[in-house]
């Protein structure tokens, strides 16, 4: 692997809903700016536009060493040779996806201690703390954990967290401060004019941290 998963500062999620481009010129740009990992999250298109757009994310993605996770759809992880895959509590579970991806990154979404802890148990490789603050990206994605669920996992996990939810240019301090070696961002940075500029400025505090 290219990258150990502790270190990797902004992970960039793709949204065709949100973004002002499109979702390659997203990737493009956010690989431009120095991203290590890009998550390719699409949740309505069909399974035939995904694998296209997928694969050449992957091509981009190959070109600057930068990891590619697909959100869900293991399908489309193997078909363009993904590097991984991230699954929530209405996915495969895990076992399964690990049995077809063996080798790949697999991370979980988790929303407490509790499955925090599960995930480090079954093997993950990292795991999605959400969400830490509201969000109106994921309709469904509950109320807020806060900046102590990070504090509260760090203490006894050690896995990589990667912190997602609500995080911007004005609370990404704090969430690194807490612990998360990484954060997802979506609109904070593709409903922005210049998604390279954005990347760019988060990049900057997960440097001078
Ligand atoms: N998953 P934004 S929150 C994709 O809580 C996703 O599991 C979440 O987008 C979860 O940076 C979320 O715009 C959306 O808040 C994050």
């Amino acid at each position: 692997m290219a990258y150990t998963l502790n270190n990797l500062g902004l992970y960039f999620i793709t949204d065709s809903k949100l973004t002002k481009k499109t979702v390659l010129q997203d990737v493009d740009s956010a690989i431009k700016a120095g991203l290590k990992i890009i998550q390719y999250r699409e949740k309505e298109s069909s399974s035939r536009l995904m694998y296209q757009e997928a694969k050449e994310i992957k091509e981009l993605c190959k070109k600057s060493s930068a990891l590619l996770i697909i959100n869900d759809r293991i399908d489309i992880a193997l078909a363009v040779d993904a590097d991984g895959i991230h699954l929530g509590n209405n996915d495969i579970p895990y076992k399964e996806a690990r049995k077809l991806l063996s080798n790949k990154i697999i991370g979980l979404t988790v929303h407490n201690l509790q499955e925090a802890k599960e995930a480090q148990r079954l093997g993950a490789d990292y795991i999605g703390v959400s969400p830490i603050f509201e969000t109106k990206t994921k309709s469904d994605a509950g109320a807020p954990a806060g900046l102590k669920l990070i504090e509260e996992i760090k203490k006894e996990v050690a896995l990589p967290i990667v912190a997602i939810g609500g995080i911007n240019l004005d609370n990404i301090d704090s969430v690194i401060s807490s612990g998360a070696g990484s954060a997802a961002v979506i609109s904070a940075i593709i409903t922005k004019d210049n998604v390279e500029a954005e990347c760019k400025k988060f990049i900057a505090k997960f440097n001078q941290l």
